[in-house]
This record gives C-alpha cells, structure tokens and sequence, in this order.
C-alpha cells in the first residue's frame, strides 16, 4: 500500500460528477492511470449508500496499492476499514476522527488559509488539501485563495500539502511554479474522455517538474 507521504496525485470519485452505478468503473481507471490516493465523496447521498460504494471501490483500490480515503463519514471509514478519512472546516475535529477510525487510519483535512493550515497541523492531520486555489465548479461557493500562498504553506507546515480547485493540465505548470508539490485533480479527470489517459500525463509531468515530496 502507497503511504500519503510519498503520493503526489490525489484522485477524488465525486458523485456530482460520476454517477453510483460508474463509481467502480471510475475508481479503475483513475487507478490505472496512477493516482496515488483516491477519495470517495459522495455529498449528496446517505451515509449507507456512500458505505455501499466504498466497499465497492475497495478491491479496486488494494489490487492498485491506492489508499481510498472516505470524506465526511468516519463511521463509514471505520466500518469499512479504509486507509484514511477526510475532513472539512465545518466537520468533526481531527482528534474526534481518530477516535472513531482507530490508529490505522489517517486523517486529512481542508483548508483554506495559511491560518487553518497551520491549525490543522496543529490540530494533528495527517495531510492537509490547500485551495480551491481557482473558481471550481466542484466547490461552487468558496472563494479562490490563488497561487500566492502555496510557496508560504509549504514553510510553515510540514504535513503533506494537497493544492487542490480547478487544477487541470493547462494550470499545472503555473501551480508547480508556485511551490505546489502535490495536487488533487476532480473534474479535470472524471470529465475526461480518456480518463486514465489524462491520469498517466498530467502525474508524468508533476513528477517530472516538481521537486519529490521530501525536499
Ligand atoms: N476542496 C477545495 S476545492 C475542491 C475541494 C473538494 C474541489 C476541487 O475540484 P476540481 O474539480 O478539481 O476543481
Ligand atoms: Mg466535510
């Protein structure tokens, strides 16, 4: 199983924009394509329902070596024994979640400001997702915190840094220049025709031209 210190392409199965019924289809091919950590999150459905597609992204996601990471339901991360949890600002604190996962779980929360990212380190998560860093369609009501931060969040926390909104192949370049060392890509990848295809590139060229993860 990859460990999240060393991923650098983080995949997330959005049921706004994967129907239930391509959810294992999806998970195989954000897996073939290489993403190094994929979430299911899932806001719209019951909390039995996102258990049921877990469990069905699971087989998936060992035979891949991918950790999946369950957002917003820890009971669900905890039945299921998934590798990690996600959390939001608005949701269970860090220390709540660990309590429920158990040990073997990690613990990833969002943040956006350099202000909760240091209180989420702080706080104990295991990993933090940064942004949206642009306008997204997949998280319509925040505002975009831009590029400017990125160099400074990587000075001052230490965790695994997730740069995540509207990232796609034509803003890697730009985002990589910024700082950023790894991203999480929704959209940009479950709209793609060829979706495995557009997993393959866009991780060759982040490995490519950013520095690895423990520099
Ligand atoms: N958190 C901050 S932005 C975002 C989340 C879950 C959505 C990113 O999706 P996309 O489609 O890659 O912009
Ligand atoms: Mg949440």
């Amino acid at each position: 199983m990859k460990r999240i210190q060393d991923a650098r392409l983080y995949g997330i199965v959005d049921l706004g924009y994967v129907s239930a019924e391509n959810v294992e289809r999806m998970t195989g091919l954000l897996c073939d394509g290489g993403v190094d950590v994929l979430q299911l999150r899932a806001k719209k459905l019951e909390k039995n329902e996102v258990e049921r597609l877990a469990r069905l992204m699971l087989p998936v996601t060992r035979d891949h070596g991918v950790p999946l990471v369950i957002n917003d339901h820890l009971e669900v991360a905890a039945a299921v024994g998934s590798e990690g949890v996600h959390v939001g600002q608005d949701d269970d604190a860090v220390a709540r979640a660990r309590a429920v996962v158990g040990a073997g779980c990690f613990v990833g929360k969002s943040t956006h400001s350099l202000e909760q990212a240091v209180a989420a380190q702080d706080e104990g998560a295991d990993y933090i997702g940064f942004g949206p860093l642009y306008a997204t369609g997949t998280k319509p009501d925040y505002v975009p915190i831009g590029l400017q931060d990125i160099a400074e969040v990587h000075r001052r926390v230490a965790l695994p840094i997730f740069c995540i909104g509207g990232v796609n192949a034509g803003r890697l370049d730009e985002i990589v220049a910024a700082g950023a060392r790894r991203v999480v890509v929704v959209s940009a990848f479950l709209l793609e025709a060829d979706v495995s295809g557009e997993v393959r590139a866009l991780k060759q060229r982040l490995t490519a031209t950013s520095s690895p993860p423990s520099e």
